[in-house]
Order: structure tokens, then sequence, then C-alpha cells
């Protein structure tokens, strides 16, 4: 067997890995849907676990030697149930797509009617987008948010209720900077018969930390991804009441899945844990503030927020009153080192891939410690990024500016960001 480090095995990976911790370092990271992770999470990340088939759940498997992943998945499970106050959870879905699907499959059958928040306005693809599996096995009517207020619709949504009966009503959104009304939503599910499921990825850590008025008590199923605002690894979560936790299982696997990711499933319970302490509290608290205040920030600067500011860890800016589109600001903002992403505005008249809006979110710079005073900094630097003309000489001074700011706060131990454990031993 080789014992090669991953710099001699395959030179140009170790490279694109380095290449990558370089950019985040570098780089002020501002997609509402990504964080950096934990060393520790990390570590369980690149655990031997990756070499354990387990399909089954625990003490149920299907394979021998399953002891040890055994032990990580009861962990992750229990911690999952104790943060968030659920029945019964399932730690397996690969990501929040599979999540979804599993927790449809679970009650639903193709051709039922289901629910979900239109995608352009601020909805998630697997909530029924014409091109994804959920658009095509179901029978789709899509709710959004009003003109006026760009927040959600509930008397629309409780009309579509009343008319289409459906079976199942999903809430939760991708690019929604509003508290979502989840007890409301119960009610509308409850007057036409309808399943509720709460697709929480992106407030899933506000959530956790009693920020977010919980879906849990309200929902029959709740999903999310593990990497957002949770701070996990990419990964999916099921939350259920007991009555559905035997269909949820099966949905999982064999449903939808095969052998269960345990080095995933094991950092998930890392991250878990972390959740439960009381320094994540504080940490989605300063998400939440820095997002406000960054809001505010370009409030002043004459940027139009849609709906008019937030209330969790993201917002939505429409650039089309500084003569941009959503594509161009991303770009001139990647060019200066700030990473977002183009982004549909409710009633847009640009296709997604140019779309009028920006999605900003505050939770991967939180993560590396930045306080309110960055995120003015980072307003500043947002607005004279956007209203630069692009002007060589102005945004290579923003880049050095963006890049003295990231210096500040650097990511991750040295002996991550050089990959020195990677490197070959002295050899005799
Ligand atoms: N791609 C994800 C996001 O950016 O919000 C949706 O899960």
């Amino acid at each position: 067997m080789s014992n090669d480090s991953l710099h001699e095995v395959d030179p140009q990976i170790h490279q694109a890995i380095l290449d990558e911790t370089r950019r985040e370092n570098s780089t002020l990271e501002l997609i509402a849907s990504e964080n950096h992770v934990s060393e520790a999470v990390l570590e369980a990340l690149g655990s031997v676990l990756t070499n354990k088939y387990a399909e089954g759940y625990p003490r149920r498997r299907y394979y021998g030697g399953c002891e040890w992943v055994d032990r990580a998945e009861e962990l992750a499970i229990e911690r999952a149930r104790q943060i968030f106050g659920a029945e019964h959870a399932n730690v397996q879905p690969h990501s929040g797509a599979q999540a979804n699907m599993a927790a449809y499959l679970s009650v639903l059958k193709p051709g039922d009617t289901i629910l979900g928040m239109n995608l352009s306005h601020g909805g998630h693809l697997t909530h029924g987008h014409p091109l994804n599996f959920s658009g095509f096995l179901f029978k789709v009517v899509p709710y959004g948010v009003r003109k006026d207020t760009e927040q959600i619709d509930y008397d629309e949504l409780a009309e579509l209720a009343r008319r289409e009966r459906p079976r199942m009503i999903i809430m939760g959104a991708s690019a929604y900077p509003r508290t979502i009304d989840f007890e409301r939503a119960s009610a509308i599910a409850r007057s036409c018969d309808a399943y509720l499921l709460a697709d929480m990825a992106h407030i899933a850590g506000l959530v956790a930390a009693g920020l977010h008025p919980s879906p849990v008590p309200h929902c029959d199923f709740v999903t999310t991804t593990t990497h957002k605002t949770l701070r996990g690894p990419r990964g999916g979560l099921i939350l259920c009441k007991e009555r559905h936790a035997k269909a949820i299982n099966r949905s999982v696997f064999p449903g939808i899945q095969g052998g269960p990711l345990m080095h995933v499933i094991a950092a998930k319970a890392v991250a878990f844990k972390e959740a439960q302490q009381p320094a994540f509290k504080r940490y989605q608290q300063r998400i939440i503030d820095n997002a406000r205040t960054l809001a505010e920030t370009l409030a002043a600067a004459g940027l139009r927020l849609v709906s008019g500011g937030t209330d969790n860890h993201l917002m939505l800016v429409d650039v089309t009153r500084e003569g941009l589109t959503g594509k161009e600001a991303e770009k001139r903002l990647e060019r200066t080192g700030i990473t977002v992403n183009k982004n549909t505005i409710p009633f847009d008249n640009n296709p997604p891939m140019v779309a009028s809006g920006i999605r900003i979110g505050t939770p991967a710079v939180t993560s590396r410690g930045m306080d309110v005073s960055e995120m003015r900094e980072i307003g500043s630097l947002i607005v004279e990024t956007l209203h630069s003309a692009q002007e060589e000489p102005a945004l290579n001074s923003i880049r050095e500016r963006v890049l003295n700011l990231c210096n500040r706060f650097p990511l991750y131990a040295p002996r991550i960001t050089s990959m020195e454990s990677q490197r070959p031993a002295a050899h005799d």
C-alpha cells in the first residue's frame, strides 16, 4: 500500500486545494449559503470513516464492522434531536436536495399537488422548479411575495391552499431576508389537510440558536443542509415527528440512497456539538447583527434592498438603480475580491443567468471573526466597487483594501493553509 502524500500522488489536486485555500483566505466570502467550517469538522471529514460501508441504520446494518460508525451516527442523531427539539432525525441525506426528495417521497405520490415558493421570489430549486425532479414529479403551484412589501403573501398562500387542496405545503427559501411565519403556515396546512414541510437550510443555525422561530413544532417534516449557517460539512438532515420516522428512514435508505457517507455523518456530529455550545449562540447573533449593519450601510449609500432590509443572515440588493445587472455586479465584485452571487429579485424582468440583484450573506465573514465595524468597511467596499465604472486603478485600490481586511482575519492554522500534514515526511 502506498503511503505517499497527496503532494506526491497528485500534485495537481494538491495545488488546486492550496489555491482554493489561498482564495478563501484572500477574499471576502459573502455568498449567503456558504461558510468556513471549523478545523475539527475538517478533521472528521478527512478521516478513515470514508472507508466504511454501512447501509442501514445504527445496529441494523447490512455490513459487519459497523461498531464505530454506529457510534458516530448515534451521536449525530442524538445531537440533532437535542438541538432542534425534534422527535426523530435522519442524518444520512447526502445533500439538501436529497433530504427534500426523501421527505417528499415518504408521503407523496407522483402527480400529487404541492405548494412551493417561487424560485424567482426567493424560493428553492427543489421546491417545485420545472427543471428539477420536484417540478416534473409533482403538480406544482407556486406562491410568492407581495409586490408592495416583497414579503411572503400568506393570504395568497391560504387562498391557493383552499383552491388547490395540495398534499403538501413547502416553506423555506434560498433568498428571503425576512422571518418566516411557520405557525401561520401550519394553520394554512391544517385548513386543507396538507402535510407541512419546512426547508430551513438557510436559517438552520439561527433556529438552532433560538434566534429564528423554529419550524419544528409546527411541521410534519423539517429538512436542512448542514453547511450553511449551521457551519457543518456539506450534507443534509431530516427532522420529523415520530409518526413519520419509519417512512422517512425507508425513503432515505433504501428509497433514494445507498451507503451513507460516514465521514460526513461524523463531521455533522462534530458541527452539532459545536452548535450546542454557548459560543454558537453568540456567533449566530453576530451573524444577524452583521447582516443588519451591512444592510444599513448599503441602504445609507442609496442601494435598494428587497423588502427594505433583513431580519436574518442575508440581504438581496436590487442593482438596477446602479445601472447594472446582477451578473455584472457579481463579476465586478469578484474583481475586487468580494464574492457574492447574482440573484433574481421578485418580479424580475431579467432571466436567472442575468438577474437584477445580488444576494449577500454574513455567515462566512462572521466565522472569520469580523464584526460590525468590518461590516461598515465591507459595505463601503461594495458600494465603491459597484460605483467604480470599472476603472482599473480604482478597482486595484479596492482589491488592496479587501486584501488588507482579509489579512487581519486569517482563516485556519498554518498547518491547514499550507497543508503541511500532507507534505512528505522526511524519509531516511
Ligand atoms: N444553492 C443553495 C443556495 O445558494 O442557497 C440553495 O440550496
